[in-house]
């Protein structure tokens, strides 16, 4: 089963939250704040797993949750920061924002790596907020929630060698000789409706992971047959072995097919159609084999392009085939990626804007995660924490956004629950 497309929720881990906490020691009264800060929230990175070919992992799990940190404790403990969630993909894993559909990471390479939601900073612990005029904070700050959303995981295989050709000429039977992968086949057309992947393991000491895909028709790039779902599939292969029926028991000719096919791609994509390929004239245990083989190599290698004789029922002529692709690979350059990635400086993925003023009915209204933040750390009770408040709402700019939006003397704020009057 070939799965090329999931959409999972991923959720980094919340940080931990800070202590309030104060010494505790015989004889002293009063002894200064000592709580400890929240661990950071795990993030949750994908990194390409080369033995990995399919997402069907993902088809029975679509939730995954980094850990959250631990919160912060007296004794100036600090939380143990949440482990990262690891997520393994195969190599040729697109992935979208499933509500913008933007890309955010094209992950092509073996071992490489991408954070798609971070983990929540922990928040600081009262002993961070000790100054020489407020010894004993009553307040911390809360950890931060970790990053979410849903993604869109889209697999366009990455084959080193991709199988292409009319149907029924024997693609899927080759991939069957070749490899361990047993895909159906069928004496008729349109067997194979998915690509089928498997690795070839060959005498030379290197593998490679060949694909057979669905057969192409003419007319495949107007939608014709199985459309052109499948010409994406082998937009990521680095060879084309273009298989022709040599016997032409089907009654074409295998030197028109050659031509047909690559039409077919060239309309497609030019830059597919540039693809290195290689022609595996098949079934060549059919004695009319024999003059069309004639006929193929005539044709084709005063074009440079290579034609191996072989005969996926006797299993005959693979080696000098295999030798040759073995040859191409190692002299082709890797693949680079191919889609488009998201620019990480791009607005999409700036922060969040920390907050927003409005005048809602001559009512400075101030809303936004920093505030959130601010109110989620603050104890409305406490003096000092209120002072703290205000130098917070300063730091952060607020009091000047709010000046230049106008605000006089005696006018009210609100800020989620709270309201109060503006006094400088
Ligand atoms: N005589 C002979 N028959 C073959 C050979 N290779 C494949 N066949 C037969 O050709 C038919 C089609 O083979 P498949 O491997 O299913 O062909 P395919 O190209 O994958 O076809 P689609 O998936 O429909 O595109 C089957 O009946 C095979 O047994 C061969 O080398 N010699
Ligand atoms: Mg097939």
């Amino acid at each position: 089963m070939f799965v090329d497309l999931v959409k999972i929720y991923i959720k980094a881990g919340d940080g931990g939250n800070g202590a309030v906490s104060f010494r505790r020691e015989k004889y002293i009264p009063a002894g200064g704040p000592d709580g400890g800060d929240g661990g950071d929230g795990g993030n949750v990175v994908f990194v390409v797993n080369t033995g990995k070919h399919t997402l069907m992992d993902f088809r029975y799990r679509k939730h995954f949750k980094a850990q959250s940190g631990e919160d912060g404790r007296g004794k100036n403990m600090y939380g143990k920061r949440g482990e990262d969630l690891i997520i393994e993909v195969p190599p040729g894993t697109i992935i979208r924002d499933a509500e913008t559909d933007k890309i955010l990471a094209d992950l092509t390479k073996p071992g490489e790596r991408r954070i798609l939601a971070y983990g929540g900073k922990g928040g600081k612990g009262n002993a961070k907020f000790a100054t020489s005029t407020r010894q004993a904070p009553r307040f911390a700050r809360e950890g931060q929630k970790g990053e979410e959303r849903w993604l869109v995981l889209e697999l366009k295989s990455i084959a080193d060698v991709g199988l292409i050709g009319f149907p029924n000429v024997g693609k899927s039977t080759i991939l069957s000789v070749l490899t361990e992968s047993r895909p159906k086949i069928a004496n008729y057309h349109f067997t194979t409706l998915t690509p089928n992947l498997g690795v070839v393991k060959t005498r030379f000491d290197k593998s490679f992971v060949m694909a057979d895909i669905p057969g192409i028709i003419e007319g495949a790039h107007q939608g014709v047959g199985l459309g052109i779902d499948f010409l994406r599939h082998i937009e990521r292969t680095r060879i084309l072995v273009h298989v022709l029926d040599a016997s032409g028991v089907e009654g074409r000719d295998p030197v028109e097919d050659f031509y047909t096919i690559n039409r077919e791609l060239e309309t497609f994509s030019k830059e597919l159609a540039q693809r290195p390929q290689v022609v595996a004239a098949n079934k060549m245990d059919i004695p009319s084999a024999e003059e069309n083989i004639r006929r193929l190599k005539e044709e084709l290698e005063i074009k440079g392009i290579k034609v191996f004789p072989v005969s996926a029922a006797t299993a005959k002529g693979f080696d000098e085939l295999l030798a040759e692709l073995v040859k191409m690979l190692d002299e082709l350059p890797p693949l680079e990626s191919f889609e488009d990635e998201l620019d990480w400086s791009d607005e999409a993925f700036e922060e969040e804007k920390p907050f927003e003023i409005e005048i809602v009915d001559g009512v400075y209204v101030v809303s936004g995660p920093a505030i959130d933040r601010l109110l989620g750390s603050v104890n409305l009770d406490d003096y000092e924490s209120m002072q703290y408040f205000q130098r917070a709402l300063r730091k952060q700019g607020i009091i000047d956004a709010l000046r230049d939006m106008g605000i006089d003397d005696g006018d009210t704020v609100q800020m989620n629950d709270l309201e109060f009057d503006f006094i400088e």
